[in-house]
């Protein structure tokens, strides 16, 4: 094989690999990712039909037989050919583009108002991630987005200092939270599963590792799940939770049930619940957690939480086993 061939197989292999997985477009788990990959291969495979047949006859034109040549030159396969065809099939793009944009999964407002209302904020560089229940109380949350099957919600989306923008490309198009406006955006996801989002907006120094991550559940399993989330921590008073509290963390750090009220940091009442520690950076394990609490500046280089080289190992292990224990 020529290093030429080589080299294009490896492109479209990468080119394929973008394709598919977890934060991709074109895997569709929801009502508006379903239309904008119909349109997407629509417009693909329209495009790459109407690029064959300009080609063929453009090799015609230049090496054809000589009836065919001046099939090709006729004055109305020019005028149709030419003006007709492009603008007839360009302005049909169009409407129905223009269609798909607009429609977003599920109607704004009317009787099919959402019954899910979920804030997301961005920060610099995770999710504040709030339930706003029906009777006015709020479930606070961080970097994790959890959503019913076949119910559409609405994402508030905010932010807290720049301008930031949530991507979760299976289930919708990106959309911009911006400091002082609420900007909306409704998810309608069709089965179960667990997909990622990235900020989708520069942000300053840690904002290539500012992911999260989105699960959709069957009703009955989100409505046990959230009970859950609502509850205070269920941690015992431990060496653990004094060792957290003596470093200052819950001057940053809610947990709820404990004396830590901090709103700098990301609720941590249900951290063991999380997949991810970091905005999507480390597994959420004890390893991980060991390995934050070590050097999340090496992991996850600008973010805004103090080095905490002065714990002693047994304080560190007390902290990691406290906070494991947060389910
Ligand atoms: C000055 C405020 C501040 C203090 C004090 C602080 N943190 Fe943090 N912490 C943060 C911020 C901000 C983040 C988010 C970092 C990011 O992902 O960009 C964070 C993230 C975390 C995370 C990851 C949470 C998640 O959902 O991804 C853990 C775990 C954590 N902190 C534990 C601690 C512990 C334990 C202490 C005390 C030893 C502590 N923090 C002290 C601000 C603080
Ligand atoms: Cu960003």
């Amino acid at each position: 094989m020529s290093a030429g061939r080589g080299l294009a197989g490896l492109g479209m292999a990468l080119f394929l690999s973008a394709c598919q997985g977890q934060q991709s477009a074109l895997s569709g788990g929801g009502a508006e990712s379903d239309r904008t990959l119909a349109l997407t291969v629509l417009l693909g495979v329209g495009g790459a039909i109407i690029f064959l047949l300009v080609s063929g006859a453009l090799l015609i034109a230049l090496r054809g037989p000589r009836r065919w040549r001046s099939f090709l030159s006729a004055h109305t396969l020019v005028v149709h050919g030419g003006i007709t065809f492009p603008a007839v099939v360009l302005s049909l793009l169009m409407i129905y583009s223009f269609a798909v944009l607009r429609a977003g999964p599920v109607p704004e407002s009317g009787p099919d108002e959402p019954s899910h209302v979920i804030r997301v904020e961005g920060l610099q560089w995770w999710w504040r991630v709030t339930y706003l229940q029906p009777d006015g109380s709020e479930i606070e949350a961080a970097n994790e987005i959890r959503i019913p099957v076949g119910e559409p919600v609405r994402l508030e989306l905010i932010s807290a200092d720049v301008i930031h923008s949530l991507w979760i490309p299976a289930y919708a198009g990106k959309l911009d939270m911006i400091p002082g406006h609420t900007n909306m955006l409704t998810l309608l996801a069709s089965e179960p599963g667990t997909v990622r989002g990235q900020c989708a907006e520069y942000c300053g120094g840690a904002h290539a590792l500012m992911a999260l991550s989105v699960t959709a559940m069957l009703p009955p399993s989100y409505e046990r799940w959230l009970a859950g989330q609502a509850e205070p921590a269920h941690a015992e008073e431990t060496t653990g939770q004094r060792a957290f509290q003596s470093a200052g963390c819950g001057g940053c750090h809610t947990i709820r049930g404990s004396s830590a009220r901090g709103r700098v940091g990301p609720d941590l009442t249900h951290l063991a619940s999380r997949p991810s520690l970091g905005a999507g950076t480390l597994e959420n394990d004890a390893e991980g957690l060991a390995r934050w609490l070590d050097d999340h500046h090496q992991v996850k280089p600008d973010n805004l939480m103090p080095d905490y080289d002065f714990l002693t190992a047994s304080e560190q292990a007390e902290i990691v086993t406290y906070l494991s224990e947060l389910e």
